[in-house]
């Protein structure tokens, strides 16, 4: 017996969230700038500063880089000092402002239709007792680092803030799938949440091809790190697309459609598209280059404990630690160097959670000379891909994956 099956016995209250000040909060960017204060970013070439919050529902303080739709970054220090990031310190990214700010538990709905021999409708009782199935997976926006893109391009300005990574549980997909019948010839799978866009613009669905639908590891999550997701990250139920970034993992998922032919709405064929080239890597300013849809995750590595710009003292060790990533593999080895990249030592490796999650890295260096010092991890997966030092430049300013740079001064 866990807290969900609490929503079965019926004794979990409806999920009233956001209370008047709440509201409040998702309106008053000035107040909130002068409330938490502001934050740089490290970036160069464009606007650099952001106010940071903490009064958004179901949030701690968190970098504000939009208000409507919401969208808030982590701040560095939250990744180390957790490897699952707390619920409360979890990134928030929406499309459009009108996003659900209450649900009703007992009204609430999961459909699933389209090329299906027989159509539901589920419950939040009835989807609690199917089988579940739970792992740890990193959810990264697929602009993660975009404000260090170099040029500049435009959409949101995310330092590396745009992840997080909990343990999600919920029902595989495939398992509604199959209580539904796909029909012979279904092509793909297209997920709704209950957020509509305030023109006529088409909402915001994403789509996966049916064999990966029915992979049994793409879920239905209703809970986050053992909690139920917060408003802000789907409440109540989310999908979970591991080792592929979060555009897929559409929140507040309410429609399911089984479709005849590949999804041809604007979010699957015009935006979140990439240049099929390596690293998703053009020249910039390139225009006329084929693309494909954004999918699945590359390795990345973070240092956590050194902030850009401070003095350390010269002592004995240099201890650096941080989190990896490996995309849609698991993390094999991460590497560190003070040099700016000539000389690597191996780092010691932490828990291993799960090929989908983020692991910790940490190794103590011989503290280098006084003076300037370029610090950079660098991690291989487990299918020996490694992280390139150039960074890509792509006009979306997606799926950045280079290897990244925190300097810092010997004093
Ligand atoms: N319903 C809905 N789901 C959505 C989105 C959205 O706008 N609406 N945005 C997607 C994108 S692009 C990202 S990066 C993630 C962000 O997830 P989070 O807010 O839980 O961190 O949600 C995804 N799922
Ligand atoms: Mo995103």
């Amino acid at each position: 017996m866990d807290g969900f099956d609490s929503l079965l016995a019926g004794r979990l209250a409806r999920r009233r969230l956001l209370g008047a000040g709440a509201v409040a909060g998702l309106g008053a960017t000035s107040a909130l700038a002068q409330a938490g204060g502001l934050v740089r970013l490290g970036m160069t070439g464009g606007p650099d500063e952001r106010p940071l919050a903490s009064d958004f529902p179901g949030k701690g303080p968190m970098i504000v880089q939009r208000n409507r739709p919401v969208l808030l970054e982590s701040p560095m220090s939250v990744f180390d000092e957790h490897v699952f990031t707390p619920n409360d310190r979890f990134y928030v990214r929406w499309h459009w402002a009108d996003i659900p700010l209450e649900v009703d538990v007992d009204a609430f709905r999961l459909t699933v239709g389209g090329q299906v021999g027989k159509p539901l409708s589920i419950s939040l009782p009835e989807l609690l007792r199917l089988p579940r199935i739970a792992y740890a997976a990193v959810n990264q926006c697929s602009g993660n680092s975009r404000g260090f893109f170099s040029p500049r391009v435009p959409g949101a300005q995310w330092a590396h803030g745009a992840m997080g990574n909990a343990v999600w549980k919920g029902v595989a997909l495939r398992t509604v799938l199959e209580m539904a019948g796909v029909k012979p010839g279904a092509a793909a799978v297209r997920f709704g949440g209950l957020d509509r866009p305030l023109t006529a613009v088409d909402d915001f669905d994403k789509s996966l091809e049916l064999d990966h639908a029915n992979d049994g590891e793409v879920m239905i999550a209703f809970a986050m790190n053992g909690e139920q997701l917060p408003m802000l990250n789907g409440f109540p139920l989310r999908l979970v697309v591991p080792g592929w970034y979060s555009t897929y993992w559409i929140k507040a998922l309410s429609e399911i459609e089984v479709l005849a032919a590949p999804d041809d709405n604007y979010w699957m064929t015009k935006a979140y598209k990439i240049p099929t080239a390596p690293q998703a890597d053009v020249p910039p300013g390139a225009k006329d280059f084929p693309t494909e849809p954004i999918s699945r995750m590359i390795p990345r590595s973070w240092i956590t404990n050194v902030v850009e710009g401070t003095a350390l003292p010269h002592r004995d060790t240099l201890p650096v630690r941080g989190i990896a990533m490996g995309g849609d593999q698991g993390v094999a080895k991460v590497e560190v160097s003070a040099d700016g990249g000539h000389t690597w030592s191996p780092a010691q490796l932490g828990t291993d959670e799960g090929r989908y999650s983020f692991r910790r890295f940490s190794i103590d260096l011989p503290t280098p000379a006084k003076g300037e010092l370029a610090l950079m991890a660098r991690c291989t997966n487990t299918k020996g891909e490694g992280q390139p030092m150039e960074p890509n430049w792509n006009p979306g300013g997606y799926m950045r994956g280079c290897v990244e740079t925190v300097r810092a001064r010997i004093v």
